[in-house]
């Protein structure tokens, strides 16, 4: 191409809008699920992935790279190297050992954090001012790891959390329904996986709370048929992963809707895992990251919804706040 006739082939630079650049750690199932959704989805000008393994990550950048003609232009790069993800203004964590069919999230924990402090340092330093968000299980305990290694505001650090979970609770309610997955408002909140909670009281289709016609749907919709639900929710990740050995869309998908709703400033409440002290009857002096549901816009959380649970519901996120505590403050961090 040549210039135009009056010389000008750059875009001036008060036309110039930021670059928006996100970092994958980890190019495995997780990771590429999450990479492609955000490609499709064109919320980033430059990702950068990044792996241990040189092949595999090569393999699967040039792989997303020759489907250019289709999508967005969008500058991928990759490496081994930590220094790629200069500049980013999200990072997301996937990197690490992988669920092994019945090994609980809790149990991936050491491994993860030797990690995590290979990883979590590096990565501050070379973006200062990024959003970081933990998708690598035990999530909420990493997330707090993720916190302290960084030394980033809490605001700025976030859990994948029961983004997945609630979208799994939704979308076997709206099945039960048969309404879109959609217009069910369903909140799982506490920790990710084995003792999250489901927040039955706030459930709503279309503004009407659903537990009501549930209950008068059924003769015998007691406490056991919401625990045979909630009980569903969470054995649906270990059924997929027992089927095909990993999960990845579903994450992929509720990723990529809070990266967006992170850098495009949407303000949209989702659960995620954030510091969780304080509310609803923590302890101010856990440090605990669990799952609320949370105002999400560029600059981070931005709040914590005060939801009305009911005794039961707030002593279960009691509980998990203990187990999770637990882990978190006997790592030497
Ligand atoms: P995977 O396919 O084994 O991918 C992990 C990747 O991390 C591999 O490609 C490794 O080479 C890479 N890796 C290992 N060490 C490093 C390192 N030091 N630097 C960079 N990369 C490294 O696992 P998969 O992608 O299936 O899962 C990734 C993580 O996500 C696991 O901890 C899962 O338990 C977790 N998930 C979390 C979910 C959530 O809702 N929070 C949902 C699904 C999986």
């Amino acid at each position: 191409f040549g210039p135009v006739a009056d010389g000008g082939s750059t875009t001036p630079t008060s036309h110039r809008r930021r670059l928006t650049k996100i970092s994958v750690i980890g190019a495995g199932n997780v990771g590429m699920a999450i990479a492609q959704t955000i490609l499709t989805r064109d919320m980033a000008d430059e990702i950068a992935l990044v792996d241990a393994l040189p092949d595999k990550l090569r393999g699967e950048m040039l792989d997303l790279q020759h489907a250019a003609a289709f999508l967005p232009r969008v500058r991928l790069v990759s490496d081994t190297d930590m220094s790629v993800t200069r500049g980013s203004d999200l990072a997301i964590v996937t990197a690490g050992a992988r669920q092994i069919p019945g090994e609980t999230r809790l149990n991936l924990l050491q491994r993860n954090v030797a990690l995590f402090r290979k990883i979590v340092p590096p990565l501050a330093e070379h973006s200062p001012e990024a959003l970081l968000l933990i998708v690598s299980n035990p999530v909420d305990v990493l997330t707090y790891v993720a916190w302290k290694l960084s030394g980033f505001p809490a605001s700025r650090v976030i859990g994948s959390g029961t983004n997945l979970d609630s979208s799994r609770f939704r979308f076997l309610l709206a099945e039960h329904l048969q309404v879109n997955a959609q217009d069910v408002q369903a909140y799982m909140v506490g920790e990710h996986g084995d003792s999250s909670v489901a927040i039955w009281s706030s459930m709503s289709v279309a503004g009407m709370p659903v537990l009501k016609s549930l209950r008068e749907s059924h003769e015998r919709f007691d406490e056991e048929a919401l625990e045979g639900i909630r009980r569903a929710v969470v054995d649906s990740a270990y059924e997929v992963i027992s089927l095909k050995g990993y999960t990845s869309w579903a994450i992929g998908y509720s990723v990529a809707s809070l990266a967006a709703s992170l850098l495009r400033d949407q303000h949209r409440i989702h659960p995620v895992s954030v510091l969780a002290s304080g509310f609803h009857g923590i302890p101010h002096d856990h440090q605990v990251f669990l799952s609320l549901p949370a105002r999400l816009g560029r600059a981070g959380v931005l709040g914590v919804a005060e939801m009305e649970l009911t005794e039961e519901e707030a002593r279960r996120l009691r509980r998990s706040a203990k187990t999770l505590w637990d882990n978190c403050h006997l790592l030497d961090l």
